[in-house]
């Protein structure tokens, strides 16, 4: 055990050093094979086991018997135990975050990452939470959700001084609750959630019996305005955001939830955006068990396959993996599940358009001429694949490939993979279902 802690914590001085490194970073992070290799993609380091699940290493240690979350493209928070308290670090600065394969950004985040790192600890703990502010300004970490006492709510001037950088403050609280919560800035709050300042914080039940499931997965919805071409988001953008990501990652980037056929699953998703998402999952029908404010009683869940997710919300649905395949889970907004796009897209359906796109590259050679295509939006799948030019570090619209194609999505979008014969405790990836003769649809 004492070789795996060291592991990962040596995991984390690497990732704060290879954030610190950026013009490198693009080779450090692209140590995986994405969604078309035959194993799962890894956001950055190349053992998936120790990023899945690292508070399986510390947890033993205490005595405590939960089950941990597994954050996509994340990992939780180590801590140290000090006289009774689970005491954390959080390190607020700038970081580089690779959202897929060909794109990186400057983000602001947390311990070399963004969304900042899972923080896991159980119902009745003592916590104790040492914030360092190395952002470029002040700052604060409202742990939302929570209860707790008024002046460690982390509301800047109201309920503390502002975190000025290179200071360091305290927050210690009793966890009185369990279930599924976040934590961000309420400093600057419009800039720094815009550049993604933000993290889950997961409190488990005190009696490990209590809400138990097999798999437990979490992520952040965070969407960016980052335009062709550049690498820093907007943060002044209201509304018309063009990332749209799960964790910070947009598809093909993101990890899979691989479970085995009879588990009970959870996956817990907060909203830090601007705008509600529809999260949708094929299937199987789900129940929503807990949101920010708590757990849902039994009595009070009924069946879903999509749920709308509010800005500022958490909600936790669970289900039992019956169904064998590869399920996807998207956001039904269908502009949230295509990557960086122009707002005025002309809509050229109908429209033939021949060489209209040279003629316009040859007028105005720095110009980003992108139609809609004569039949529709494939065609730009194609030309993505034929190798057509895009601005530096942007992703196209739509983007992926499965078993029998492209997948032609490019955000919001990941795939539950359901199989009989995953490992218990094994969240690699299986690679792509292998439908049994006669259950694929067929050209008649
Ligand atoms: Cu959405």
């Amino acid at each position: 055990m004492g070789n795996n802690r060291r592991d990962f914590l040596g995991l984390g001085a690497a990732l704060i050093a290879s954030a610190a490194l950026s013009p490198n970073l693009k080779a450090s992070e692209h140590n995986h094979t994405g969604h078309e290799g035959t194993k799962r993609q890894i956001t950055l380091v190349k053992n998936p086991k120790r990023v899945l699940s690292p508070a399986t290493l510390i947890t033993p240690k205490e005595g405590k018997n939960y089950n941990p979350v597994v954050t996509l493209n994340g990992w939780s928070l180590p801590y140290e135990m000090k006289e009774g308290v689970k005491e954390f670090h959080l390190i607020a600065e700038p970081v580089v975050r690779e959202f897929a394969p060909g794109m990186v950004v400057n983000c602001w985040g947390y311990n070399g990452t963004s969304p900042g790192p899972t923080i896991e600890a159980v119902e009745g703990d003592m916590v104790r939470l040492i914030v360092t502010n190395k952002l470029p300004e002040h700052t604060t970490i409202h742990w939302h959700g929570l209860i707790l006492p008024n002046g460690m709510d982390g509301v800047g001037g109201l309920t503390q001084p502002q975190i000025a950088p290179g200071e360091s403050y305290v927050y210690e609280f009793t966890l009185r609750q369990s279930g599924t919560f976040m934590y961000h800035p309420h400093a600057d709050e419009m800039v720094q959630m815009a550049m993604g300042c933000m993290g889950m914080f997961i409190v488990h039940p005190k009696a490990p019996k209590e809400h138990k499931v097999d798999r437990d997965f979490c992520f952040l919805l965070a969407s960016y305005d980052v335009a062709p071409g550049t690498y820093t988001p907007n943060p002044s953008t209201m509304t018309e955001f063009n990332i749209w990501s799960f964790n910070s990652r947009v598809f093909p980037g993101i990890d899979s939830m691989n479970v085995r056929v009879g588990d009970r699953v959870r996956i817990r998703v907060g909203n830090l955006t601007m705008t509600n998402h529809p999260i949708h999952m094929h299937g199987h029908p789900f129940e929503v068990t807990c949101t920010d404010g708590g757990w849902v009683p039994k009595n009070a869940r009924w069946p879903e396959v999509t749920i709308d997710i509010g800005v500022g919300q958490v909600r936790a649905f669970e289900f039992v993996a019956t169904e064998e395949g590869d399920w996807s889970l998207h956001c039904h907004k269908s502009h949230h599940t295509m990557g960086p796009m122009g707002h005025s897209v002309p809509n050229m359906i109908g429209v033939k358009q021949d060489d209209l796109t040279e003629k316009i590259s040859d007028l105005m050679p720095d110009y980003m001429y992108m139609p809609m295509g004569k039949n529709g939006m494939a065609e730009m799948q194609d030309m993505a694949e034929m190798g057509m030019k895009l601005p530096e570090n942007t992703l196209p619209m739509m983007t992926g490939r499965g078993p029998f194609g492209p997948i032609e999505m490019g955000g919001m979008f990941t795939l539950v993979k359901v199989r009989r014969n995953q490992p218990k405790g094994d969240y690699s990836d299986p690679g792509w279902y292998n439908h049994p003769v006669g259950t694929v649809a067929r050209k008649l």
